[in-house]
């Protein structure tokens, strides 16, 4: 496994073509010439007030801001959250989230993930319609992505049901429902990695949906891609999902008879069970799945199943010495086969016979031919595989159908996306490859939705604006799902290839096809064929052995008739229809993992976009996860990585509020009515002149001509060719005097009224 070291070696040989940066060099150095007002650096809550900003001042503001407990930052229109990697006593607590939720400018707020999440509840509102709204949070591995998006949820499992009007049992079930998903999903899907004790092993999308009255009435949530091959396949110093050493820490005597899981029991698919983390609790999720409505008998289905899969990971091969004779097993893993057989409720010899002799079909005819020591080790591993995975959307469905509101009683939602963070270790295969790129993607929807939308903005209405230059995955995300040629259209035609799958020609083959693309390249004297994407967090070098075969991810049908056979009513009913489904799916290139993924991840590009997005990006500032450790290196790669500086200098030189002509001299022309010049008011014919630029250059030449609005001001908005271009200064005192203005009419008209009585 890969060192710390290592890893940040590689990335930072990438973004220095080559040449480890020593940061106490050039940087180092522009921090000095920062540090006049380090005293001061604290006190910025928003990045885009550093000055000047380089990556060095935005560097030393969040150090010096962590090292006082200061743990959010904004950064123009996104959030930037530092993982303290310790609990933070009130910081998260009822009193918090209603201040923010209460205030009248929350955003006048100290920085907090509130903020966020409180902007998003306003803006389903809108300003003309509502408007559904997305929150992304991202950011790599352990850097606090679930623990944010737990956070959200909680924000508006409270706020969105304060003021309820059912009854208040309804209400409380719902939110209580919604919550407990997190535990259940998190046990299921989560592990203990390299990178994080919590790690998510799948990615999350949870549509909150809120009725008229903005209350939150229910909840849907879409996952992605659970890591499976954990199940059967742990990397050293990794964990298997949480839930089986959940079950083997939490079980009551009786049953661990009943799950055959005595203390003395080791599991060859339980390993590092000896160390123990917060997650190990299997009572809350039991208690969780109560909520949820998963019944005793349902959950005893579960841990049954869940004890086979590990039983099954007990069973050995060893090759027979007569190659026509099925693979022995020793008198330990016949027992073991035995047991899980039991508690997967399927006969024990067809189990047997199973793993160990393949079905070949010729025509109407099967042949019967024994497998060898590495095929019934794969077919054992896929048996567990397809289980677990099974089971794994079984549960997403239950949970769906026990949080989702009936469609005619919502109309808005707010979703909150975790997906799994970048990854980079020293061995990567399809898993990583498949997290990376749904990374990449995100980290385009935000170019493209941010970065490059705004500043191709500006050009389009005709603002003075001078470019700031960002880093544009599109390249990389050409290499890897383009067409017609790319890793993945590569990848599965090597997939549908019959044939076995051969590293080495498939790398030359990748060469040869995708060489004019600069974020592949490869190291042609590594003995184990890879090929290396420069990411946009990083470079990662990829493992070709076995890649192909994963994404065929073939699972013999004898397995799954076997599987339908069982008396485990659960079991039975998961795999009850799998067949039909195969066979309806079948068609080239739309099964493979690759090709799934891609189509999932679109999906949800598309809801995206939708949606009014708000951006969060979790940093985390020490590899090693130590509690209020900041580490300059660590962080600043991260900056760099999500664009954080360009995202600041294009927020602080920009005008983050667009208000369409109309909307603005609807809001606002009484401003400039009401000014009076030299005794009497102005008076703007709106009617007379029909190009609406002219007036609201004239309401803002009025007001500043009467000193509403002062010279330097004038530099804080902007007339475009459709709208006008506001900071949120200018805004506020257009509010300002648009506030004063009514008040005062309302004086007037209760003076007249008066007298006239
Ligand atoms: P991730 O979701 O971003 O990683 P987590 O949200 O699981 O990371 O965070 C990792 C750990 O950091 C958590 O288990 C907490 O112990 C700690 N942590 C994070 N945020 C906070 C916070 N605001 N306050 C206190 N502790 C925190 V991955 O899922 O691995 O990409 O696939
Ligand atoms: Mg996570």
């Amino acid at each position: 496994m890969s060192s710390v070291d290592d890893r940040r070696d590689v990335r930072e040989g990438y973004r220095n073509g080559g040449a480890t940066r020593s940061l106490n060099d050039s940087l180092e150095g522009e921090i000095q010439a920062f540090l006049i007002d380090e005293d001061q650096l604290y006190t910025y809550d928003d990045l885009t007030k550093v000055n000047p900003v380089t990556p060095a001042t935005v560097l030393k503001c969040l150090q010096v801001r962590y090292s006082m407990k200061v743990f959010y930052t904004h950064a123009g229109c996104t959030l930037v959250a530092l993982n303290p990697f310790q609990p933070i006593p009130d910081l998260y607590s009822l009193d918090v989230m209603k201040e923010y939720h209460y205030a009248h400018q929350p955003q006048e707020f100290k920085p907090h993930i509130f903020i966020v999440a409180e902007e998003a509840y306003r803006n389903v509102r809108g300003q003309l319609e509502p408007v559904n709204q997305s929150l992304v949070v991202s950011g790599e591995s352990g850097a606090g992505k679930t623990w944010t998006s737990r956070c959200l949820m909680k924000y508006y499992a409270t706020v969105a049901s304060v003021s309820v009007v059912k009854s208040q049992d309804t209400v409380e079930r719902i939110e209580r429902r919604v919550l407990d998903s997190n535990p259940v999903m998190e046990a299921f899907g989560n592990a203990c990695t390299l990178r994080n004790n919590n790690s998510s092993r799948f990615g999350k999308y949870i549509q909150l949906q809120l009725d008229r009255c903005q209350l939150l009435v229910g909840a849907s949530v879409q996952t992605y891609l659970l890591e499976k091959t954990r199940v059967a396949c742990q990397t050293a110093n990794e964990r298997n999902f949480h839930i089986f050493y959940q079950m083997m820490k939490g079980a009551t005597d009786e049953q661990r008879k009943e799950w055959k899981m005595s203390h003395d029991q080791s599991f060859v698919w339980l390993p590092n069970s000896e160390k123990t983390i917060e997650e190990d609790c299997f009572h809350e999720t039991v208690e969780a799945m109560v909520h949820l409505g998963i019944n005793a008998e349902r959950q005893g289905e579960i841990f049954r199943i869940l004890a086979g899969i590990l039983q099954l990971g007990n069973v050995s091969f060893s090759s027979s010495a007569d190659e026509s004779q099925p693979c022995h097993l020793d008198a330990k893993s016949k027992d073991f086969l035995q047991r899980a057989a039991e508690l997967l409720c399927v006969p024990a010899e067809e189990l047997q016979t199973c793993l160990r002799v393949r079905t070949l079909k010729a025509g109407k005819q099967s042949v019967l031919k024994p497998c060898s020591q590495a095929e019934c080790s794969v077919r054992r591993d896929c048996l567990a595989k397809v289980i677990y995975a099974q089971l794994f959307e079984w549960l997403v469905t239950f949970i769906n159908n026990s949080i989702c509101a009936d469609k005619s009683t919502w109309c808005n939602f707010i979703g909150v996306l975790d997906v799994y963070g970048f990854e980079c270790f020293q061995t990567n295969n399809l898993e990583q490859l498949c997290i990376n790129y749904a990374n990449e993607k995100l980290q385009q929807h935000f170019v493209a939705h941010y970065l490059r939308a705004q500043q191709e903005e500006y050009v389009s209405e005709g603002l003075q604006w001078s470019f700031v230059k960002y880093q544009d995955n599109q390249s990389c995300l050409d290499l890897l799902e383009g067409s017609p040629i790319s890793v993945f259209s590569l990848l599965n035609e090597e997939s549908r290839l019959n044939r076995a799958s051969d590293a080495k020609t498939f790398r030359v083959r990748l060469e040869k096809e995708l060489c004019d693309n600069a974020n592949i390249s490869w190291d042609k004297f590594s003995k184990v064929p890879h090929f290396t994407v420069a990411h946009y967090a990083g470079k990662v070098g990829y493992q070709i052995e076995g890649m192909a075969e994963k994404n065929k991810d073939p699972v013999p049908p004898e397995l799954i008739s076997l599987l339908q056979k069982s008396n485990n009513q659960l079991l039975h009913q998961i795999f009850k229809d799998n067949e039909t489904e195969s066979q309806i799916k079948k068609g080239p290139g739309k099964t493979t993992v690759v090709s799934k993924f891609k189509n999932s991840l679109e999906t949800l590009m598309k809801i995206l976009h939708f949606t009014t997005p708000h951006y969060t990006r979790c940093i985390k500032p020490n590899p090693e996860c130590k509690p209020l450790t900041f580490k300059k290196e660590e962080v600043i790669i991260q900056l760099e990585a999500c664009g954080i500086v360009e995202t600041i200098h294009i927020s602080a030189a920009g005008f983050p509020i667009r208000i369409p002509f109309q909307s603005f001299l609807q809001r606002y022309a009484l401003i400039a009515k009401h000014i009076k010049l030299g005794g009497h008011s102005v008076v703007l014919d709106l009617e007379a002149d029909t190009c609406p630029q002219r007036y609201v250059e004239k309401i803002l030449s009025v007001a500043l001509k009467h000193r509403c609005l002062s010279e330097e001001h004038s530099t804080l908005v902007h007339c475009g060719r459709t709208k006008v271009f506001l900071t949120q200064v200018m805004l506020d005192l257009l509010e300002d005097q648009r506030k004063k203005i009514l008040s005062h009419c309302a004086f007037t008209i209760q003076c007249c009224w008066l007298r006239y009585q």
